[in-house]
C-alpha cells in the first residue's frame, strides 16, 4: 500500500464541496452600521489587555463594505462553496425578535444573493462567537434563557434565507465557546470562576441550544426548503506520547473524550460519554461538592438531542503527544482530563503556537469519527495555517499544509472509507484572529491591515489550493495529460 505514505493519487466523488470560510466578526468590521447591535466580541476587544496589541474587529477586513470584491475572490479560487457566518446583534440587535434590524438582513441578503449569483452556494453558520451583549447581561451561555433565544434566532433565519441556503451550521465549536469563553476566561465574554464548573454549564446549554434549532429547521422548513443542518465541533488528534505505554494510550483516549467526544457524545449517541461522567462526578465529590459539576441531562432531554445531525461538521487543525498527569483536586478542565501534552518534534511549526503540522492526524481523526459516530458523513468546515511576522506572499508553508492534509483526507475517504462530503479552508483572507489580534494570519489572500483600503492580494497558495479545486482532488499524471500538477 505505497499511499500509507508518501502521495495518494486519486479524486473525491462527483458533487465533492469545496469551500473556504470566514466568520463575521473577524472579518466584516462596521461594528456600529445601520443599526447593528454590540456583541461580547465588540465589548470585549474595547476592554483593554484582553486581544494582542488591543487590535478590535471594529473595521477588520471591512467586508461589510466589500461585498463585491470578496466575491471575486471566491470566483478566483473556483470554490462550489463558501462557509460565511450571520453576526447575531446585526439582525437581532438586543438578540430577540423583538427587535429586527432589517439593514442587517439585507446585508446578508445582498451577500447571499451574490453568491448564488457566482453559483457559489452558501453554507451558513448562525453562531460563531458573537452573542448579543444583550443576551450575555442575562446570564448568556450561563442561563438556559439563551436556548429559548436561539431557537427563536434560528427560526428567524430560516423563515428569511431558508430559500436561498441549503447548508446551515448552527454553533461553531461549543469546546471554545465553553471552555475558553466560560472557563479560562481567555475568549469573549471572559469568565473564569473557581471551582471550575462554568464551561460544564455554558456546553450543555450550546447543547440545548443546538438541538432546539435542529429541531425547529426539522419539523418547520426541512419539508419545504430541503436543506441540510448540523453543528461544526472541533478537535486535536491525541496520540500516546509513548505507543507502549498503557498509561498514555489512556490519557491519549481521555483526551479524545473530553474533547470531540464532550459535544459528539450527546448529539451523535446520547448523553455525555461515560469516562467524563464518571471522572468529573468521583473528583466534584472528593473535593466535598455536593454533586457533579458536570451538569445532567434529563432522559427527554437525551432523547430530544441525539440525532440532532445531517452530518458531522468538522474543524480540525493539529495533533499533540499526550501523558498522564495528576494535578491533584484542582477542580477545572484541565485537572478533570488529567491530560497533558507536547508536540512531536518533526512537526513543523507555524505562525501559532498551538499549531503544528502534522497531517496523518487528519486522516486518524476521520477514520476515528468513522467508527466512533456511526460513520456520518463528514463535512470540513475549517482547516488551515497560519503565519506571523513579516509579509511574506511566497506561503510555501500553506501550500505544503493543504497538499499533505487534503491528501491525508483522500486517504480517509478512499482507503478507510470514511464518508468526507466536502473540504474547507480556514480562511478566505487574513482576519481578526480572536484574542491573536491581526498578527496570526490564516489567509489564503493578504490583507493590508494598515492601508484604510484593507487591500486583499494573493498568497501563492491562491493559485495552488485552485488547482486542488479544480481537479477535485489529485488525479494521478499517470492518467494522461491534464493540468492538474501543482509544483511547490
Ligand atoms: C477556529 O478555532 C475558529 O473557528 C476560527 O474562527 C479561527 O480563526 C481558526 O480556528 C484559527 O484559530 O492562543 O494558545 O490560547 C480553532 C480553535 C481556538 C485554536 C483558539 C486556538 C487559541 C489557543 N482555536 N485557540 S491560545
Amino acid at each position: 500500500e505505497t499511499a500509507e505514505f508518501g502521495k495518494l493519487w486519486g479524486r473525491f466523488a462527483e458533487g465533492f464541496m469545496w469551500s473556504t470560510a470566514t466568520a463575521s466578526y473577524q472579518i466584516e468590521g462596521a461594528w456600529r452600521a445601520d443599526g447593528k447591535g454590540i456583541s461580547i466580541w465588540d465589548k470585549f476587544t474595547h476592554t483593554p489587555g484582553k486581544v494582542l496589541n488591543n487590535d478590535n474587529g471594529d473595521i477588520a477586513c471591512d467586508s461589510y463594505n466589500k461585498l463585491e470584491v470578496d466575491i471575486g475572490l471566491l470566483k478566483q479560487l473556483k470554490v462550489t462553496h463558501y462557509r460565511m457566518s450571520i453576526s447575531w446583534p446585526r439582525v437581532l440587535p438586543d438578540g430577540t425578535i423583538n427587535n429586527i434590524n432589517e439593514a442587517g438582513v439585507d446585508y446578508y441578503h445582498r451577500v447571499i444573493d451574490a453568491l448564488l449569483a457566482a453559483n457559489i452556494q452558501p453554507q451558513v453558520t448562525l453562531y460563531h462567537w458573537d452573542l448579543p451583549q444583550a443576551i450575555e447581561d442575562q446570564g448568556g451561555w450561563l442561563s438556559d434563557i439563551v436556548v429559548d433565544r436561539f431557537r427563536d434566532y434560528a427560526d428567524f433565519l430560516f423563515s428569511r434565507f431558508g430559500q436561498k441556503v441549503k447548508f446551515w451550521i448552527t454553533i461553531n465549536e461549543p469546546y471554545i465557546i465553553a471552555l475558553l469563553g466560560y472557563g479560562y476566561g481567555s475568549f469573549a465574554p471572559g469568565i473564569s470562576h473557581d471551582p471550575g464548573s462554568l464551561h460544564y454549564v455554558a456546553g450543555h446549554n450550546v447543547i440545548k441550544a443546538h438541538a432546539e434549532a435542529w429541531h425547529v429547521y426539522n419539523d418547520k422548513y426541512r419539508a419545504e426548503q430541503k436543506g441540510r443542518i448540523s453543528i461544526t465541533l472541533n478537535s486535536d488528534w491525541a496520540e500516546p506520547r509513548n505507543p507502549y505505554k498503557q498509561e498514555d494510550i489512556d490519557a491519549a483516549k481521555r483526551y479524545m473524550d473530553f474533547f470531540l467526544g464532550w459535544f459528539a457524545n450527546p448529539i451523535f449517541k446520547g448523553d455525555y460519554n461515560e469516562p467524563m461522567k464518571r471522572i468529573i462526578r468521583e473528583r466534584s465529590l472528593a473535593a466535598g461538592l455536593e454533586k457533579s459539576r458536570l451538569p445532567e441531562f434529563t432522559p427527554a432531554e437525551i432523547e430530544r438531542i441525539k440525532g440532532t445531525h445531517d452530518f458531522f461538521g468538522l474543524n480540525h487543525y493539529t495533533s499533540v503527544l499526550a501523558f498522564s498527569v495528576d494535578f491533584g483536586d484542582t477542580q477545572n478542565y484541565d485537572a478533570d482530563r488529567g491530560v497533558a501534552v507536547i508536540s512531536d518534534r518533526t512537526w513543523l511549526e507555524s505562525g501559532s503556537n498551538w499549531l503544528r503540522i502534522a497531517p496523518l492526524g487528519f486522516r486518524k481523526l476521520l477514520k476515528y469519527i468513522k467508527e466512533e459516530y456511526g460513520d456520518p458523513p463528514i463535512l470540513v468546515t475549517e482547516n488551515g495555517v497560519s503565519e506571523n511576522g513579516p509579509v511574506d506572499l511566497n506561503d510555501e508553508h500553506r501550500s505544503f499544509f493543504y497538499e499533505n492534509y487534503i491528501n491525508e483526507a483522500l486517504k480517509a475517504n478512499m482507503t478507510d472509507g470514511a464518508n468526507v462530503i466536502g473540504y474547507t479552508a480556514w480562511s478566505l483572507m487574513d482576519n481578526l484572529e480572536w484574542a491573536s489580534g491581526y498578527g496570526e494570519r490564516f489567509g489564503l489572500f493578504y490583507v493590508n491591515h494598515t492601508n484604510a483600503d484593507r487591500p486583499r492580494t494573493p498568497k501563492a497558495s491562491v493559485p495552488f489550493y485552485t488547482t486542488i479545486v479544480r481537479c477535485n482532488g489529485f488525479p494521478d499524471p499517470a492518467d494522461g495529460p491534464h493540468d492538474c500538477t501543482n509544483s511547490l
